[in-house]
């Protein structure tokens, strides 16, 4: 029998000063919200300012900026900056200022009145999409169902990252009815969209939207095996019409170039720290400016 079966949880619980057993994210994880320290976020030229970095969530927002640019909405230029989360820059005033919750994406709106601020990377497809009338249906029926996929993503992602990437993947041990209940409930999530898939090209039907960025960002590093290392363990082969999506959604130029925006990890020539104009995936990414360190 493990320690953590015979946990017994005190009366109070409070959090522990040895951070050895808190697993990979012991450093970031905090009981309380709020800045730590104070820090001005540095700002662009551009309309949007955005603050994040590529995990799953801050790929939703730069593939939406992507594809909204490839649309010709000339508003949607942006400048991307890198927030660490591993180095704390997410508890930065400045960044704190924009999302009190310090987790990324985090956008300003520079283009209204006053500047908007926005967090929650759903609140942020659906501002976007309305804002520039692009990649979300517009009938009434449509948009329903579009909007039914958007949130059913936010509300499942959890479920996915939170509880089966982490107890999977990241948790110090491996706790079987953990690992047995999230990949219970993540199997049954890729069962719904294969079926889903099976009959419509895109979530929405015929129509590339909002749903299929929010739901693609986060399933397909599940499906081709970056994110958890765990396609093989949840057998992903079987869902050929999530594979099909995947492949597919994978190709759009715009999907390319969102992804490499705000990443520091995998092959440097997909490392674009910061975004700052439509040349800087030509000119800017690690392998371009660090030529020496591409060459080790
Ligand atoms: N529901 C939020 C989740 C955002 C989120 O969890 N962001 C993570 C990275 S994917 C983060 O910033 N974590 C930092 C932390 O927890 O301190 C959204 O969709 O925007």
């Amino acid at each position: 029998m493990t320690e953590e079966t015979t946990y017994t949880p005190p009366k109070v619980w409070a959090p522990e000063t040895d951070s050895e057993n808190g697993g990979r994210f012991a450093s970031i994880n905090r009981p309380i919200s709020g800045a730590t320290h104070d820090k001005k976020l540095a700002s662009g030229k551009h309309p949007l300012q955005l603050y994040s970095l590529a995990t799953p969530n801050g790929v939703k927002v730069t593939v939406m900026l992507e594809e909204l640019l490839a649309l010709g909405h000339a508003g949607a230029e942006y400048d991307a900056y890198l927030i660490d989360i591993m180095q704390g820059d997410q508890f930065g005033s400045g960044f704190v200022d924009i999302n009190p919750n310090s987790k990324i994406p985090a956008l300003i709106d520079n283009s209204t009145p006053e500047p908007t601020r926005l967090f929650e990377s759903g609140s942020i497809l659906l501002y976007l999409a309305e804002k520039f009338n692009a990649l979300i249906p517009s009938d009434p029926a449509g948009r329903t169902e579009c909007l039914n996929w958007l949130f059913w993503q936010m509300g499942a992602a959890p479920y996915l990252g939170g509880g089966f990437g982490h107890f999977y993947a990241y948790a110090p041990v491996k706790i079987k009815y953990c690992i047995d209940r999230f990949t219970m409930e993540v199997k049954r999530q890729l069962d719904l969209l294969d079926k889903h898939l099976a009959n419509n090209r895109y979530m929405c039907g015929d129509e590339y939207t909002i749903a299929d960025i929010a739901i693609w960002s986060w399933y397909s590093v599940v499906m081709t095996n970056e994110a958890y290392e765990a396609a093989e363990f949840l057998d992903v082969n079987i869902y050929k019409h999530l594979q099909r999506w995947t492949q597919e959604i994978a190709k759009r130029e715009a999907v390319i170039r969102g992804r490499k925006v705000n990443r520091s990890f995998g092959p440097l020539e997909d490392q674009l720290h910061e975004r700052h104009d439509a040349s800087d995936f030509e000119t800017k990414t690690q392998d371009k400016l660090n030529p020496e360190q591409a060459e080790t």
